[in-house]
């Protein structure tokens, strides 16, 4: 299990960087969700005076530093800035402004690419524009998107996949703009190994994030299902599965919280959309122990092979058992991230649903 559990020793550490008041600690509080976090602190002023990390009290390998907002009389963009900020050790830059990008912030920008950092331009409040009158949002997100765009290519700051690395968002309206693809960004450009920081912290779970963790979570599947093939010689098609237990449980209970299907997580959501997901109310209402002995069996359908293999290779059965343990637990981890997976899809589109019915 430990090698399962790597990708915790490699964090992923996100700089929110910019002048004071665009919202940058606001963001923070947005992306690690409002309830149990430890909020960073929103302000008037220059509320953060050193960079301070937050992470969610359940798993600290995602970090956000909030730097403390830059071009100021005391926080002057140079190099001293740069040194005491650590600048080196962020694997992702977001530069936050909230009206106009800044000479500072394109000086900024550009000491980051010499740096060779990977960042991105965040434009934060679009929810001041949602209700003009002189045109819709979108329009207007993609205006402020170009403009931000010929700024930088005016002043010779160029990235590598342009528009994709300029976002528009709201803290106080997460859901319009671009929170999401910007949460997507983040993920999509993160190494493997780091990736799974990104998607068990992050609140908001979009569409091709449940893809994603979907993706990550079978390729863990097969590692966890070989691992407990041969850490068991399992006498086969005996569904009596012993030690495994205790490992289907880690994994099972770490399908939940990854989906945000376990019973803290669907607290957040409405009764009538919870009502609908059936496979996960099974799991805890029958509990994680009850549901793998109930379902292994049946879940798991490559036990008729293994009879056939134990019967005509009784010399090599020792060795088949091993593999056929492992696709018997690996056909069971799979369907369960399936179900799980598109249980997470629909309450996706219910939270959407609701969220077009509160705005009519
Ligand atoms: N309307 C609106 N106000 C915001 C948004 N983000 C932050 N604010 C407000 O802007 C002020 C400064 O926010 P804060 O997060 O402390 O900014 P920081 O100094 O960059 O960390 C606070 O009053 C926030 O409530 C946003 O997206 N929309
Ligand atoms: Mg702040």
């Amino acid at each position: 299990m430990e090698r399962l559990d790597g990708w915790k020793n490699e964090p992923v550490r996100i700089a929110i960087a910019g002048p004071s008041v665009v919202g940058k600690s606001s963001f923070i509080n947005v992306m690690l969700g409002k309830s149990k976090c430890d909020r960073a602190k929103v302000g008037i002023g220059n509320t953060t005076q050193e960079r301070t990390f937050y992470y969610h009290p359940k798993n600290k390998g995602l970090q956000f530093w909030d730097l403390p907002g830059y071009g100021t009389p005391e926080f002057e963009l140079n190099e001293e800035y740069l040194k005491s900020m650590r600048i080196e050790e962020y694997d992702f830059v977001l530069i936050m402004y909230s009206t106009v990008i800044s000479s500072t912030d394109i000086n900024f920008a550009r000491k980051l690419m010499k740096a060779n950092k990977m960042f991105a331009f965040v434009r934060t409040k679009a929810d001041e524009f949602l209700d003009m009158k002189e045109k819709p949002f979108e329009q207007w997100c993609r205006e402020a998107k170009t403009k931000c765009q010929n700024t930088l290519k005016d002043k010779g700051v160029s990235f590598e996949n342009e528009k994709e690395q300029i976002f528009v968002i709201s803290n106080k309206k997460p859901e319009k703009g671009d929170c999401d693809n910007l949460m997507n960004f983040l993920t999509e450009n993160t190494v493997e190994l780091k990736r799974m920081n990104i998607l068990i912290t992050l609140r908001r779970q979009t569409l091709p994030m449940i893809d994603e963790k979907e993706k990550q979570l079978l390729s863990r599947a097969l590692k966890a299902a070989i691992a407990m093939g041969i850490s068991t010689h399992l006498p086969i098609p005996d569904v009596d599965i012993g030690f495994n237990i205790v490992l289907l449980k880690h994994e099972i209970t770490f399908y939940l919280e990854i989906f945000q299907l376990d019973k803290e997580s669907l607290k957040e959501h409405s009764q009538f959309a919870v009502a609908k997901l059936k496979f996960c109310q099974e799991i805890i209402r029958d509990g994680i122990h009850k549901f793998i002995m109930h379902n292994i069996a049946k879940l798991a359908m490559v036990t008729t092979f293994s009879n056939v293999f134990e019967i005509t290779i009784p010399i090599l059965g020792g060795i088949l058992n091993e593999s056929i343990s492992a696709a018997r637990m690996y056909s069971f981890l799979r369907k369960v991230i399936s179900k799980l997976a598109d249980e997470a899809r629909e309450l996706n589109r219910e939270q959407a649903n609701d969220r077009v019915k509160r705005n009519c």
